[in-house]
């Protein structure tokens, strides 16, 4: 099972933030940022390319429970930065899909 599996089924812990049915949020055990937070569907997803019409609908729901913890940790005004890496050029360690959740400071753009 992988890491981020063990993590759902509370195998290995974890700092929750936000739970329901099907997607899970929590902090990065290495945060990047003041804010750092990783949000998850439960089910096992590997990559961004795994991603169709019939498992898509869970990435809106996974943006909304976003919009919603922006709120809550006070950086949906002042900005934020959401990323999903995709295999190995992007740099995905973890081959669960996870999108980080990242804010409290300023961001470069272009992404390094
Ligand atoms: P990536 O997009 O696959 O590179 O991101 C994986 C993230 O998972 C990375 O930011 C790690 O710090 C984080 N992480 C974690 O939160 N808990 C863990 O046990 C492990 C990695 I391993």
């Amino acid at each position: 099972m992988c890491l981020f599996c063990k993590i759902v089924n509370k195998e290995i812990p974890a700092k929750i933030v936000y739970e329901d049915n099907n997607i899970l949020a929590f902090e990065d055990i290495n945060p990047k940022a003041p804010v750092h937070i990783l949000v998850i569907p439960k089910k096992h997803i590997e990559t961004l390319n795994d991603i169709n019409n019939e498992n898509s609908k869970i990435i809106g729901e996974i943006y909304a429970v976003i919009a919603n913890l922006a709120k809550e940790k006070g950086i949906s005004k002042t900005g934020y930065r959401v990323v999903a890496n995709c295999n190995r050029d992007a740099g995905q360690e973890v081959f669960h899909i996870h999108f980080h959740l990242m804010g409290g400071r300023k961001f470069q753009w272009p992404a390094g």
